[in-house]
């Protein structure tokens, strides 16, 4: 595919549609300095990288001056890059650098929450009468209770990382609202206030250069008024917020707003909104253009799959689970919305891991795996590492984790059971982390096979994996036959075909959930994905005339004997793309 030119899009509006984005998480991407964390320079070495890869944007999580209690998710300076990570000289030149390799710059936006250690927040928790105090959510103990007395909270609900979502101001005498960590108060965004300052620093960096926003957990900002106690799950100890701190009933007006003052009269930018608990219905509604408040969101229909309400207690995705879920939102989404494509990011397990098979079948359900999802209509994300097919890291204690969530539900479960229970707890817990912890997606990248894998010259924040020296980017970059180089042929082939870009989505039926086949079309030209998500041997039985409907085998994770197209078996994990002679653009 090397002769072929990209297709260009109707307005450079829209260049999202066509565009894949690369999310860096700074602190494990690339050490410049030694000090064991990645920074901005070690992103600037890496740029000539991402270009070889062909992504179109980075999404850079937060690299904001921080306490680092959430890993930079508790921002205490929106105007400002923590020295861990350099200087805002550094991230001008991070954006200039990835400017000249045609490469957009998408900053993380943490809006729900602050740190409390940003100035507003000690402004806000100063006195019962700082005019920032509406800022935050401050409540008083709960009726007929004292301030900190077990129970003295202004309502039931759980934090997500443990304990109550409350904390007690001693000086004040009253409660800080932190669906996250303690260190992560909310916001009150019902304060017109909140809004505007939040709006002038987004332009700010807009202004700056930067290209759009990642926004994280946006669907919380507005919660329900009144904040009423939540639902209790078995084995929580707490009530369930999430009714009313999802989807509150501005949060449609919140976003309208921010599109105004923030994004109208400006072009070429991206809005993706992280969205928890989003049905296909409320996707559609944030992400319809005529409505004007999100290009699209990340949902986590297809990251509930594979476990209960506690995301650690896995199970085994029923077969064909998640070709079923991508195909309701490409059905759920065709008309009006699109979406964001993803199977992996820093809080979640690595994808090969989670839903292929990182040991015998590595490769192939790799490949599989992205080829199941760079073909779909919306915007694909790879996570850093996941073009190397980067695994699971192999957990043997609790001392190992360094993520807040992990450590503070060991914590928790365990002072849930009586101490006769503790050891065979412990296992279970563990176990739970192995498979979901968010620590699996943060190991340093591998690149190449040296002492910590390249990532750093001196101790890493948290250890590398010790399959380094089998999975690195040094051992695959312009290698044929690599996971890499599988899936730069993706990024082209997007950048490459209008069906793939904006083309319909068609799922065809080839007799087994674990085949996920599926055609996209434009005009009379066609791509189709086939794939084999599973580690069997299936035989697909085919409609009339497919795949070779769709033309003839441009990419595929195995050798393909075209004498033998359609093909009658599928192997574990094989993945082929056809497509119609005029559907690549070539010179
Ligand atoms: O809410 C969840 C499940 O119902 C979580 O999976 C939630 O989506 C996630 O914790 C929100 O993540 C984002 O905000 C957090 C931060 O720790 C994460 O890293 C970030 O991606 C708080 O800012
Ligand atoms: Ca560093």
């Amino acid at each position: 595919m090397s002769q072929s030119t990209p297709v260009t899009l109707a307005t450079s509006d829209d260049w999202w549609k066509q565009a894949v984005v690369y999310q860096i998480y700074p602190r494990s991407f690339a050490d410049s300095n030694g000090d064991g964390i990645g920074d901005l320079r070690g992103i600037i070495n890496k740029l000539d990288y991402l270009a070889a890869l062909g992504v179109d944007a980075v999404w850079l999580s937060p690299i904001y001056t921080s306490p680092q209690a959430d890993n930079g998710y508790d921002i205490a300076d929106y105007q400002d890059i923590d020295p861990v990570f350099g200087t805002l000289a550094d991230f001008d030149e991070v954006v200039q650098q990835a400017h000249s390799r045609g490469i957009r710059v998408v900053m993380d936006l943490v809006v729900n929450h602050t740190s409390d250690e940003h100035a507003w927040f000690k402004e806000s928790r100063s006195s019962r009468n700082n005019p920032k105090r509406g800022w935050y959510i401050w409540r008083k103990p709960r009726e007929g209770f004292q301030a900190g007395q077990p129970g003295a909270e202004p309502n039931n609900w759980g934090s997500f990382f443990s304990g109550p979502a409350w904390e007690l101001d001693e000086e004040t005498g009253e409660y800080y609202l932190h669906i996250f960590h303690r260190k992560q108060p909310d916001l009150n965004w019902e304060n017109p206030e909140v809004r505007q300052a939040v709006y002038a620093m987004m332009r700010w960096w807009l202004d700056r250069g930067v290209d759009g926003f990642r926004m994280d957990v946006i669907n919380f900002i507005s919660k329900v008024p009144g904040l009423p106690d939540g639902p209790h799950f078995e084995g929580s100890m707490y009530g369930a917020g999430f009714p009313y701190i999802a989807f509150g009933p501005r949060l449609h007006e919140f976003l309208q707003e921010m599109h105004r003052e923030v994004f109208e009269g400006r072009h070429g930018f991206i809005t993706v909104g992280e969205t928890p608990g989003a049905t296909i219905d409320q996707a559609r509604l944030i992400t319809d253009p005529a409505r004007e408040e999100l290009n699209m969101v990340f949902q986590f229909e297809h990251m509930s799959l594979d476990h209960d309400f506690d995301k650690y207690h896995v199970f085994p995705a029923p077969r064909g689970a998640l070709a079923e879920n991508l195909t309701a939102w490409q059905n759920g989404l065709a008309e009006r919305g699109w979406n964001s494509l993803y199977l992996c990011n820093h809080d979640q397990p690595r994808s090969v891991s989670r839903f292929g098979d990182d040991s015998e079948h590595w490769y192939a359900s790799a490949t599989a795996l992205a080829t199941a999802l760079h073909l779909l209509r919306g915007t694909p994300y790879v996570y850093q590492g996941e073009e190397l097919g980067m695994t699971n890291f192999p957990w043997a204690s609790i001392e190992e984790f360094q993520d807040v969530e992990a450590v503070n539900y060991w914590n928790e479960q365990l002072s849930m059971v009586p101490s006769e229970q503790r050891e065979q707890k412990a296992k279970e817990i563990l176990a739970g982390l192995r498979a979901m912890s968010r620590d699996n997606a943060r190991t340093p990248v591998q690149w190449d096979a040296g002492p910590e894998a390249g990532f750093t010259s001196g101790t890493p924040w948290l250890a590398v994996n010790p399959n380094k020296d089998s999975i690195n980017a040094a051992q695959q970059v312009g290698r044929q036959g690599s996971v890499f180089e599988y899936y730069r042929a993706l990024i082209s082939l997007r950048h490459h075909s209008t069906a793939v870009a904006i083309g319909t989505f068609e799922r065809i039926d080839a007799g087994d959930p674990a085949i996920f086949a599926y055609r996209r079309s434009y005009g009379g030209e066609q791509i189709m994905a086939v794939t084999n998500l599973c580690s069997e041997t299936v035989r697909p039985a085919w409609p009339a005339g497919e795949p070779l409907n769709a033309g003839s085998v441009v990419l595929a994770n195995r050798p393909v004997d075209a004498s033998a197209d359609p093909p009658v078996r599928l192997a574990p994990w094989e993945a082929r793309v056809y497509a119609t002679p005029g559907a690549i653009t070539v010179d």
